[in-house]
């Protein structure tokens, strides 16, 4: 039970709920490989790796982790270091190669082995309907998510999951981040589809359709299989925190519109109003789409839980007028390190002159003095900014089923295998670390009443991490991807111990001092 936020806890608990749900999560274009297997039709992932200028170093996830081949050795290996729910996400065109259409029946006879396999080895699954592998042919017949075409298609997409895997999955999520969808495939180009072409205008409305798309999947659900099926459907949000830079009332505005552009685009809609926040409105009038009084109602409590993905926190502030081009240079930043589409970021940024989503939040973001250090993503780590995030969704969502946090997690210097696994290694360390300072984060909020029902690191193992290809590891679980060897990180250890006590184990307890 939460408390109200208001009292002070009477006492701290030091261990989690017992029903709480540990897991870890993945993603089928990140793992599977397998492109072609078995009659899969092309999503637009496997166009854009293939398009030079993409992904670091060239690579796609043509091989990934095999895991088409070999899901019984992972999940078996899942098993053994004790996790109990694990998030995975269908790969649409797997199931219908065209979007809409013929129903692969090879692909659905796929995640079937997939599931059941989980199932038998007393692991619970949690699935995301679209975790970015959009059926190519739906892009290149109507535009993906920029035409209202996308809802219908989706909405029998789901009905076909629903269907045939509804009687073993109990808990489904819609939309894997929205936010990533929309900013980084219709904004800076750095995800498929790839586009800039209207970046003032393009992610506003490919958001409106996935919302649209979203909330039609879910009354299908409740209204045809949520009873006879009894399980529950969301949507996963991403969002870093927020803090303003000053009391000044300008710079807490300018957090403020950062957290609306960012998290309420898509939580004001779907847990509070069924629309958008006045800050976007204000700032986009009639750029930004407008919904029905019926679609608004359909939207509004459209999740039986909050899905929320989060890595990291920023230090915000206004932006004066001579640094009209502000958090661009830090987009650019993540652009040059990764060295994928920095040309077209730069045509963006300096060659063109309209409107962007960026230049349409309005802020400047400072390093965080309390950041003490970086993950390989280059992004802060900023344990403070998830307890604050959860106590801000707790107060303003008040989401029925809670929160699940169905992604955290951090890219370590894991270099050789050597790193990964050596417990003494600088890698190694970091990563319990990082894991300890967030997970205590989380513990912090919940006493102080934050509802967080369930915890999933991500990732299980390395894998394809988009734009930046092979390059940055996130995994619990170190792939060899010569060899395709899987071997535990010592996070693995650490992280099965939490799944078990529900306590926090200590760093010491798999890094033993020398
Ligand atoms: C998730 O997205 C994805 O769901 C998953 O597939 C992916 O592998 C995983 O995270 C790891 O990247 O530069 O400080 O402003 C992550 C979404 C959005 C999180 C951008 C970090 C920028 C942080 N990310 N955000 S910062």
């Amino acid at each position: 039970m939460s408390k109200k936020l208001t009292e002070a806890p009477e006492q701290q608990a030091l261990e989690f709920p017992k029903d709480f749900q540990w897991g870890t999560a993945t993603a089928a274009y990140q793992i599977e490989g397998a492109p072609e297997a078995d009659g899969k039709g092309a999503s637009i992932w496997d166009e854009f790796t293939h398009m030079k200028g993409n992904v670091f170093h060239g690579e796609t996830g043509d091989v990934a982790c095999d895991h088409y081949n070999r899901y019984e050795e992972d999940i078996k290996l899942m098993a053994k270091l004790g996790m109990k729910n694990y998030r995975l996400s269908i790969s649409w065109p797997r199931i219908l190669p065209n979007g809409t259409g013929e129903v692969n029946q090879k692909g659905i006879d796929f995640y079937h082995r997939v599931i059941d396999c989980l199932i038998d080895n007393g692991i619970t699954p949690l699935v995301t309907l679209y975790h970015w592998d959009l059926p190519l042919a739906l892009e290149k017949e109507f535009g993906g998510f920029l035409s209202r075409d996308i809802i219908p298609a989706f909405e029998n997409y789901a009905k076909v999951c629903f269907e045939n895997f509804g009687n073993k999955v109990k808990s489904w999520i819609t939309f894997n981040e929205p936010w990533c969808v929309t900013v980084l495939g219709f904004c800076n180009g750095m995800h498929a589809p790839g586009r800039m072409n209207a970046p003032g205008r393009e992610p506003y409305l490919a958001a409106h359709h996935l919302l649209l798309s979203h909330s039609k999947a879910v009354a299908l659900y409740r209204k045809e299989y949520q009873k006879r099926q009894g399980g529950v459907i969301g949507i996963t949000l991403n969002t870093e925190w927020w803090s303003p830079a000053s009391n000044d009332p300008r710079d807490v505005a300018a957090a403020e519109r950062a957290i609306a552009f960012n998290l309420g685009w898509f939580a004001d809609p779907v847990f509070l109003t069924g629309d958008y926040p006045k800050e976007m409105r204000d700032a986009l009038g009639d750029r930004l789409p407008s919904f029905t009084a019926q679609e608004q109602e359909a939207l509004k409590g459209s999740s039986d839980f909050f899905g929320l993905n989060h890595y990291s926190s920023h230090i915000v502030g206004r932006m004066n007028a001579c640094v009209a081009l502000s958090t661009l240079p830090k987009e650019l930043g993540l652009l040059f390190k990764s060295s994928p589409s920095t040309k077209k970021a730069l045509k963006m940024v300096f060659g063109f002159t309209g409107s962007t989503y960026f230049k349409d939040i309005g802020i400047l973001t400072y390093p965080d003095p309390r950041d003490t250090e970086y993950t390989e993503m280059g992004w802060a780590v900023a344990p403070w900014g998830f307890g604050d995030l959860l106590l801000h969704i707790t107060q303003r969502y008040a989401p029925k089923g809670g929160i699940i946090v169905t992604e955290n997690g951090c890219a370590m210097p894991d270099k050789t295998k050597q790193d990964a696994v050596d417990p003494n290694s600088v890698s190694s360390r970091r990563r319990t670390t990082f894991m300890h300072q967030y997970l205590s984060s989380m513990l912090e909020a919940m006493n102080k009443g934050a509802d967080v029902r369930g915890y999933f690191c991500w990732s299980f193992m390395d894998n394809f991490e988009w734009a930046f290809g092979y390059d940055k590891r996130f995994g619990m679980v170190y792939v060899d991807y010569e060899t395709q060897e899987r071997t535990p990180k010592p996070i693995a250890k650490w992280y099965g111990e939490l799944a078990k006590t529900g306590k926090i184990p200590l760093i010491e307890s798999v890094h033993p001092a020398n």
